[in-house]
């Protein structure tokens, strides 16, 4: 395909509740759209990096400006290119892996609609519905996160994951594990920790826990490994897994033995794909995160859980964990499960009224 013009749509849009983690409290979703305009269709990516730098490096402004700046100007003057060749196309530009993912999405959806191809037939998906689990923020109370809990349980979802940091983690995680009984349950430090705490952290072996995530700093593999060495429960890393080959290391040197996959911390689906299949033939398990994307990013999400490697349940919450209204058609929970799209490209509509009331700006055009 030839791409002809790239449309950036930055929108707000509320959440149905604050979410809360150890690097701070969203009220609100600040996200990046883009629209790529090809002579084959069109295409949409969403951005996955938040409005500040406190989860990771990018945020949605230097995203927005790596695209505009760099990404978008390699697109447009590449001639006829295809999804698969975007990261080669996108490699003289050193990390900014969200930025790079959004734009390869949107590439894809283009090429996929216009091969009629589902995202999950083209991953390789083996399910036709994938398991959900939901991200639980921290509370104010232990009263009111157990009133939440309660009422996810209510909905189905398969397993729950808190949200924990210094201060607020046995007492919550005890008060949960003895309301939920034998449901799954794991739970997420958002690097919160330091190898100082690992004495404290073995203290969460009496919960029966799935995993814990990331407990320490992306950079930070030895204390993953020191923590994993004396801890019953598997560590999972989220934030230090940047690219398969990182995956791989750290899987060999014992520092992860389960592994959460998020397409855009890796560059697009096409890497976390990589991740998976690196996994798979190690036989280490691995779960799809989620970045409370709106059903843009949320059906590629769905579509990638659906691969033979994901057998945990995923971040992949229905539309109304986050959202009153989604941006596509919502996602539904069917017994703990979403339905993997099946039409082609990602299987959405996008709500082109939605995402024109909720433009914080007017959309700016890239063209050659
Ligand atoms: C995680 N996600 O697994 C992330 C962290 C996270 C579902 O727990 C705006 C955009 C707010 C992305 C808050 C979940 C966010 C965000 C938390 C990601 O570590
Ligand atoms: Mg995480």
């Amino acid at each position: 395909m030839k791409v002809e013009a790239i449309e950036l749509h930055r929108l707000a849009i509320p959440l149905v509740r604050p979410f809360e983690t150890s690097f701070g409290r969203q009220t609100g979703r600040d996200v990046l759209l883009v629209k790529v305009l090809t002579d084959i269709g069109e295409g949409w990516g969403e951005c996955v990096a938040m409005a500040d730098p406190f989860y990771s490096s990018e945020y949605v402004a230097g995203c927005e400006d790596v695209i505009r700046s760099y990404l978008a100007p390699a697109l447009l003057g590449a001639g006829e290119v295809g999804a698969e060749a975007a990261s080669a196309l996108f490699s003289g530009v050193i990390g900014h892996r969200m930025a790079k993912a959004t734009l390869e999405t949107a590439l894809l959806d283009a090429q996929l609609r216009a091969a009629e191809t589902s995202f999950g037939g083209y991953f390789g998906a083996t399910r036709d519905h994938v398991e959900c689990g939901v991200s639980v923020g921290i509370s104010p109370t232990i009263e009111q996160l157990l009133d939440e809990v309660q009422g996810y349980v209510a909905q189905g979802y398969r397993r729950i994951k808190l949200k924990i940091k210094p201060g607020w983690d046995l007492a919550p995680v005890a008060a949960v594990r003895e309301l939920i009984g034998d449901l799954p349950l794991q739970v997420d430090a958002n690097t919160a920790y330091t190898i100082d705490d690992i004495p404290h952290l073995r203290e969460l072996d009496a919960f029966d826990l799935l995993l814990i995530e990331q407990p320490f700093v992306e950079e930070d593999i030895r204390s993953h490994i020191a923590l994993a060495a004396a801890i019953e429960t598997p560590v999972c890393l989220d934030e230090s897994i940047v690219d398969a080959a990182l995956a791989i290391d750290a899987i060999e040197r014992g520092a992860t033995s389960i592994v959460n996959i998020k397409a855009g911390r890796v560059g697009g689906y096409l890497e976390a794909v990589r991740v998976h299949d690196a996994c798979l033939a190690r036989e280490v398990p691995v779960w799809c995160g989620g970045m409370l994307e709106t059903g843009i990013g949320r059906a590629a999400n769905i579509a990638l859980a659906a691969l033979p490697g994901f057998t945990l349940p995923g971040d992949t919450s229905a539309s109304d964990r986050y959202f009153a209204e989604d941006l596509t058609e919502p996602f539904v929970l069917e017994n703990g499960t979403l339905a993997v799209p099946t039409g082609p490209g990602s299987g959405v509509t996008v709500r082109d009224e939605l995402v024109a009331a909720w433009a914080t700006r007017p959309v700016e055009t890239l063209r050659g």
